[in-house]
């Protein structure tokens, strides 16, 4: 059954590969399944026939046959139970793997996006550098945590998750930061995230949306 993502026709980032639906193409590209992207304006992710996909109006939507998803954990979690290479096949390691995929959601994801919520949508409020020095503090803290726990693994719990895939994806977010670099593990561990073929796919994939060489559809 053909899947078919949506993806910003033109992302704010400049084709750094920070838009959301990088992770469900790293996804898909670790489970080795083709998909198609259907490119959305600004304007069209507000209208009706991407809010009946999508009730905030953002992307990516995952559609497979009758399925319709929204929320990148939602979709990678999806993915990620049905095919190998994702989550592992020992239910207790399994649960703690599906554990950092929310983690990385609900737990580290959250202050990083406030950065840059502060940064760039807010940075034109008087309060605006006020706020900075809160949320890096609160960013670092959870960085400082996530680094005692990875330590020297190269993986948060054994071998590479789809909740590694989702902590490296928000843990990139802090690249031009230079919040990553405090912490050489996490450093190392996001260097390692990127390094996987399928990601340097899904990365090449967005990219070439950027550069305008991707195939119409
Ligand atoms: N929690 C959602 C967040 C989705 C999200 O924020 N998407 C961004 C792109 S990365 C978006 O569509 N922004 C435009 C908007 O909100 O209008 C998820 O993980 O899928």
């Amino acid at each position: 059954m053909t899947i078919t993502i949506t993806a910003f026709e033109r992302s704010p980032d400049g084709g750094k590969g920070l838009a959301r639906d990088t992770r469900v193409r790293w996804a898909l590209e670790e489970a080795g399944l083709p998909y198609e992207v259907r490119l959305v304006s600004f304007r069209a992710m507000k209208e009706p026939a991407h809010l009946a996909l999508h009730p905030f109006g953002q992307i990516p939507t995952y559609e497979e046959g009758d399925l319709a998803l929204f929320e990148t954990g939602s979709i990678v979690f999806h993915i990620a139970e049905r095919h190998a290479g994702l989550l592992p096949n020992d239910a207790n390691a399994r649960a703690r793997a599906i554990t950092w995929i929310f983690a990385a959601l609900n737990t580290v994801e959250p202050p990083i996006l406030d950065l840059q919520t502060a940064k760039f949508l807010e940075g034109d409020k008087p309060w605006s550098k006020q706020r900075l020095p809160l949320i890096k503090e609160r960013i670092g803290a959870r960085l400082g945590e996530l680094s005692d726990r990875l330590g020297e693994n190269d993986w948060l719990d054994g071998a590479f998750s789809a909740g590694d895939l989702m902590m490296v994806h928000a843990l990139l977010r802090l690249k031009p930061s230079g919040m990553l670099d405090e912490y050489p593990n996490l450093a190392a561990y996001v260097a390692r995230g990127e390094a996987r073929p399928a990601y340097q796919r899904a990365f090449a994939a967005q990219l070439a949306v950027f550069n305008g060489s991707h195939p119409i559809g």
